[in-house]
């Protein structure tokens, strides 16, 4: 999302190996123990779908925001939302299945079936969520297929792979991504 903005920025890396992240310098930031975490004019926001909504208002010009008032601001909401509020919970009950199967009216989820055909229908004309914008939707959505379909989490769906398969035509993801492995080796 950052080299998406384009804007300057510095990281502070964190060994969650070590612990760091149970620190109470880092509680102080995020006591919920997780990364990532922004601190953006002395605020502080946790939370990766809502790190992405921040930055997308705040830096309109990079042009990942669909602004209020725009009708499809609403399907630009859900799809923000849809990735840890019904894909995540999802593929992890998946990998990890409870004792006592829930019903599905107690999973905000609903089913993995339905999920991953909702997606697959959401990303299938494309290019992008919204059609020709991509937007920090794109990246929070798209970040969760990535990681899914590595961990073997999804389903090869025809119409994932040929979604982050677009994504990773971006020249942000690209330099994201070497900038990741440069500092997973430093
Ligand atoms: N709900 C959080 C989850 C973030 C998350 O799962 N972070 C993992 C790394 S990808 C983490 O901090 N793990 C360290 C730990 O649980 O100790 C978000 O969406 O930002």
């Amino acid at each position: 999302m950052l080299e998406e903005i384009g804007e300057p920025y510095d990281i502070e890396l964190l060994s969650l190996a070590a612990g760091d992240q149970f620190k109470p310098a880092y509680l102080a930031i995020n006591p919920m123990a997780k990364v990532p975490a922004l601190m953006h004019d002395g605020a502080i926001i946790t939370e990766a779908a809502a790190i992405c909504t921040y930055l997308a208002d705040a830096f309109p010009q990079a042009g990942l925001s669909v602004p209020i008032g725009d009708p499809r601001r609403g399907a630009y909401l859900k799809w923000l939302f849809f990735a840890p509020g019904c894909i995540e919970p999802a593929m992890i009950d998946r990998a990890a299945p409870r004792a006592e199967p829930a019903r599905r009216g107690m999973l905000g989820y609903g089913d993995f079936d339905t999920v991953v055909n909702v997606v697959a229908n959401g990303v299938a004309k494309g290019p992008y969520l919204m059609g020709e914008q991509f937007t920090a939707a794109d990246v929070v959505l798209g970040s969760t297929l990535r990681w899914g379909l590595m961990f073997k989490l999804l389903p090869e769906r025809p119409e994932f792979l040929a979604y982050v398969g677009r994504l990773g035509e971006r020249p942000a993801l690209q330099r994201a991504v070497a900038l990741d492995q440069e500092l997973a080796a430093a």
